[in-house]
């Protein structure tokens, strides 16, 4: 009967066992997947958009070669995501439906404008430093595809950060313009890097659960709390300030101490009013709507072929 299934189903998890496809799973378990593995799709598609817009406008075809090649990653990130999501059985389709109608969500970070290059710099350094934290423990994750998925995307991510840390230490080094322009960004990015991490622990309403299942393996608080103790010393390493007055290092614990994040302006980015949140939807419904012919000849491409089989 159920109850056994699903006694059953949860030993295998404590016995970090992987849960495939095809294994009997609870329908919550499922559910969470999906709505995880796809927020996790949608923000690797419109991550494309914060940093696209400095492919025609890099500073060198060296810069443009390697911004190119990561705004690729992310896009291949997605699709790889998008198909282990499909393994719960919900269809791509849908999923993008979802997206299109505003329905779903994605990343907060992702709806914050890209005004200068150093703003590349800070997104490789800080967002992808931030994923990398957040996706590590997701290679344990218990259920398989997903795990699987994120072995290949971390290693891409830390390519992707470090290709950021050297845009900053560039800038860093450069001319007092140069530098002013690197700690700009860095005031600009850090707060909302650290609301990647989501809602704090006491008011985070999925981490319990998503512990007990394993899909998560640290709370919010904790990942948080990882990635501050090892970026400030980046910051310091590149004679940069945190935008934290509060910040300071705690021998007793031996962690650093943050000062409070503005929950506000992360729920408001929540609700769609964030400084990019429309922007980035119209941009994602545009390339939908100029990819129709896209799909559709590969549609009748597929259709032809088929009848040809069958003859
Ligand atoms: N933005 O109870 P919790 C990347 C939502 S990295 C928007 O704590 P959970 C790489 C949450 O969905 C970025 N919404 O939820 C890249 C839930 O809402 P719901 C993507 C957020 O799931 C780099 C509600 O708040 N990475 O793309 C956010 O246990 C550079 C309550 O929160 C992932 O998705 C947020 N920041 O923990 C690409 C990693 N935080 O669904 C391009 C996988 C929370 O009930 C360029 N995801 N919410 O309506 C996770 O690890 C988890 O889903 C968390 C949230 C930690 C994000």
């Amino acid at each position: 009967d159920a109850v056994t299934l699903e006694q059953r189903f949860q030993s295998k998890v404590d016995a970090d066992e992987r849960i495939e496809p095809k294994d009997w799973m609870p329908d919550a378990y499922r559910q969470t997947l999906i709505r995880q593995i796809s927020q996790h799709a949608h923000s690797e598609i419109v991550g494309m958009l914060p940093e696209g817009n400095w492919i025609t406008r890099a500073p060198s075809l060296r810069r443009k070669a390697v911004l190119i090649a990561k705004v690729q990653d992310e896009g291949g990130h997605g699709m790889y995501l998008y198909s282990a999501a499909e393994t719960l059985g919900i269809s791509r389709d849908e999923l993008i439906e979802q997206l299109l109608a505003g329905t779903a969500k994605y990343s907060s970070i992702f709806n914050y404008p890209t005004p200068t290059w150093a703003d590349v710099g800070a997104i490789g350094w800080l967002v992808d430093g931030a994923a990398i934290m957040n996706q590590i423990p997701i290679c344990r994750c218990s259920y398989g595809p997903y795990a699987r998925a994120m072995v290949r995307i971390c290693k891409e991510e830390s390519f992707h950060q470090r290709q950021g840390f050297e845009i900053m230490m560039t800038l860093a080094r450069g001319t007092a313009e140069q530098k002013r322009m690197a700690q700009d960004a860095l005031n600009r990015w850090w707060w909302p890097s650290l609301m990647m991490f989501g809602p704090n622990d006491a008011t985070s309403k999925h981490t319990a659960q998503s512990m007990r299942w394993k899909i998560k393996r640290f709370t919010n608080d904790e990942l948080r709390q990882k990635f501050i103790d090892i970026t400030v010393p980046q910051a310091e390493y590149l004679g940069l300030k945190v935008p934290d007055p509060d910040l300071r290092w705690d021998e007793q614990t031996q962690h650093y101490i943050h000062g409070p994040i503005d929950w506000k302006e992360f729920e408001d980015v929540l609700k769609g009013n964030g400084p990019c949140n429309r922007e980035r939807l119209e941009t994602r419904r545009r390339a939908h709507d100029e990819g129709r012919w896209v799909r559709e000849a590969a549609l009748a491409y597929a259709e032809k072929q088929r009848a040809r089989d069958t003859q």
